[in-house]
């Protein structure tokens, strides 16, 4: 039998930052006059901030030197911090700590996998550091998803093989990640969006203890 570990996604899967990285984009937007919808921010969702901001200059036809594109980056992310200073463990979302606390009881290795470099001070608000074995955020990887890599690095640092991993993911991009790294996927949020997942839930309060283990039971039988 096999050592198992489990990934999780932050944002859309711990916690629902996608509100604050929206309301920060928005005002850049509104300040280079570019309409940007709440449906423009889902092809956002686990999309580095910089291939976002390439994304928003994109739909408003702008081209801009470096240095103004690193003003705009540093301005967004401003933003988004002031959003999320006040973040407490109230914005986990439903049955998360359910999940991370019954396999935690059963000793089973866990990841955080992220493409936000706010990731450990958003980890540390809602008070979650403690669950998480490993840590691999925007600052460590340099492909973004869907490359595998920052689900390859989560399986090495938890000393696990990527075939005896699973991914818990909100966006595509996540899912075409976890599956590329030969991963167990689980997509979270709306399963027509995330058919290419193994499993779909609209969120945790669906997962129940008996999948955990079922699910523990078919990672740990695969090599
Ligand atoms: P930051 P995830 C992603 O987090 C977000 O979904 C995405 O919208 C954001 O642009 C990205 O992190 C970078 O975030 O600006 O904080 O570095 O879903 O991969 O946890
Ligand atoms: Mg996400």
């Amino acid at each position: 039998m096999k050592k198992t570990g489990f990934i999780f996604d932050l944002d859309g899967v711990i916690v629902d930052t996608a509100k604050y990285h929206y309301l920060a984009w928005k005002n850049l937007a509104d300040e280079l006059g570019i309409d940007f919808t709440e449906e423009d921010n889902e092809k956002f969702k686990g999309v580095s901030r910089k291939r976002c901001l390439e994304l928003l200059l994109e739909m408003g036809n702008i081209s801009v030197s470096q240095v103004q594109f690193d003003a705009w980056l540093e301005e967004k992310n401003e933003d988004y911090l002031k959003y999320i200073s006040n973040m407490d463990e109230s914005e986990i979302l439903p049955d998360v700590t359910k999940v991370l606390g019954y396999l935690k009881e059963k000793g089973i290795p866990m990841a955080l996998g992220s493409a936000s470099k706010n990731a450990v001070s958003i980890l540390e608000k809602v008070e979650l550091m403690s669950y998480f074995d490993a840590i691999v955020d925007g600052t460590q990887v340099t492909k973004a998803k869907p490359d595998p890599e920052v689900f390859l690095i989560a399986a090495k640092k938890m000393g696990v093989e990527p075939v005896n991993c699973v991914v818990f993911e909100d966006a595509l991009a996540g899912i075409e990640a976890a599956n590329t790294a030969g991963m167990e996927s689980i997509g979270i949020g709306d399963v027509k969006i995330l058919s290419d997942a193994d499993h779909g839930f609209n969120n945790f309060t669906e997962i129940d203890l008996g999948f955990l283990n079922d699910l523990i039971l078919l990672l740990k039988s695969k090599n």
